[in-house]
């Protein structure tokens, strides 16, 4: 017999610096008595992402969805846009937003980001872009994508809100494509509150970016491009300082979290573990997340995802429903289960599990106990 926790599990917590150091950057700020409109925490953090993130050039945003939606009308993308329907809301809003179609295209089976092969396949006449997402910090299968955009004349901009910190060889996972959206919401590997970035490759874009963040204000007599307030503010930034002092400790401990998962799941069957990564490519292990076949494990993920709530464990969908589920999508022909059929699966399957650097190891491996016990 398995007790529930005494306090509830959710799915992730934020990193909290302490009050102290907060503080401390507040008599900063208080003393530069500049709160807002590119100060100076602004410019600092910046720099310092660009160094940690090693990327080239970097533009602060309030959050991740209006970053990219900046991002869209950066490049002037219009027409269709092809994307993944397994993914958080904002990443096909952003294009609605912007008065471009989503075409859904299905996921990779193992990975879960979008199926890179079936890009192709999708492209029309209307096509200017691929946004791919890569799902749970998870690389998409980036060479291939940028072969079919190559060969098509087509953007990518990645939605790389999961990716904090992630590298394939070395490199900045920010650096693929045209141009990349981080996310800094509370709830990520990385925040500053709420808070976004878009990564790009050079001085031009990052300077039309500035502005469009800005309400295209270059100059107190000259407003050049319908812009939006996409700013992030002083206190944010330095929030997002402090935190990046945080960020590689949270990783580890999560790390180990992972491996705890891991071990302890390895051998239940009717349980998909994440997705294994080539040797080259650093993972932030942000969320872990399993799927669960029902056909084996004798229960539903629906079913798991309630009897755990039993437990005090609160887990979640992620993501589930699809995209093109919801009502403002459903009626694209793109969004038919005929064109998604892995996408269906999945979505059917997917529980994201607990991970936060606070959760012990014993609450992991009791996690697992309680998922154990589910089994018929
Ligand atoms: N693209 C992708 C692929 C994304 O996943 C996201 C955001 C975006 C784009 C957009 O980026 P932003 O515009 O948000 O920068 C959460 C986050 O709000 C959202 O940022 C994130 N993805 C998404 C995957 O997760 P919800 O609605 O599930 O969050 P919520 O409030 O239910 O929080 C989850 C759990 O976290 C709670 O059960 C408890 C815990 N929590 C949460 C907050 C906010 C805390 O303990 N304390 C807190 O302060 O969307």
């Amino acid at each position: 017999m398995i007790e529930p926790f005494d306090k509830i599990i959710f799915v992730t917590r934020p990193v909290f610096p302490t009050i102290e150091e907060v503080t401390d950057k507040l008599r900063d700020i208080w003393a530069a008595q500049w709160l807002t409109n590119n100060g100076p925490q602004h410019t600092m953090l910046e720099k310092e992402l660009k160094a940690f993130l090693k990327v080239p050039y970097l533009s602060l945003f309030n959050n991740g969805t209006i970053a990219l939606i900046v991002a869209c009308q950066s490049l002037r993308l219009s027409g269709q846009v092809i994307t993944t329907p397994f993914t958080f809301a904002a990443t096909p809003h952003v294009l609605s937003w912007n008065n471009i179609a989503p075409i859904f295209c299905d996921i990779d089976e193992e990975t879960m980001n979008i199926d890179a092969d079936k890009i192709e396949s999708m492209i029309t006449p209307k096509t200017t872009a691929i946004l791919p997402v890569h799902v749970f910090g998870i690389p998409c299968d980036v060479e291939k994508i940028q072969e079919v955009a190559d060969r098509y004349g087509l953007r990518v901009v990645y939605d790389a809100a999961h990716t904090f910190g992630v590298e394939i060889g070395g490199r900045g996972i920010g650096t693929f494509g045209d141009i990349s959206m981080l996310s800094f919401h509370a709830t990520k590997l990385y925040h500053t509150v709420e808070g976004g970035a878009l990564v790009m490759h050079d001085e031009h874009t990052k300077q039309r970016i500035d502005l469009l963040k800005n309400f295209g204000i270059k100059n107190e007599e000259e407003v050049v491009m319908p812009g939006i307030n996409g700013k992030l503010d002083e206190m944010r930034a330095a929030i997002g300082r402090i935190m990046l002092n945080y960020v590689e400790g949270e990783r580890l401990k999560r790390k180990r979290l992972h491996a705890v998962y891991n071990e302890e799941l390895a051998e239940v069957e009717g349980i998909k573990l994440m997705p294994k990564v080539a040797d080259n490519v650093k993972l932030n292990y942000q969320y872990y997340v399993v799927r669960i076949d029902e056909k084996i494990f004798g229960r539903s993920r629906d079913y798991v995802y309630g009897a755990f709530k039993n437990f005090n464990v609160y887990t979640r969908k992620y993501f589930h429903p699809l995209c093109s589920e919801f009502t403002c999508y459903r009626q694209l022909s793109s969004s038919s289960s005929a064109n998604l059929p892995v996408a269906n699966v999945v979505a059917q399957q997917v529980l994201s599990l607990p991970m936060y650097g606070e959760l012990t190891e014993d609450d992991v491996r009791k996690i697992c106990a309680i998922l154990k016990s589910f089994r018929s």
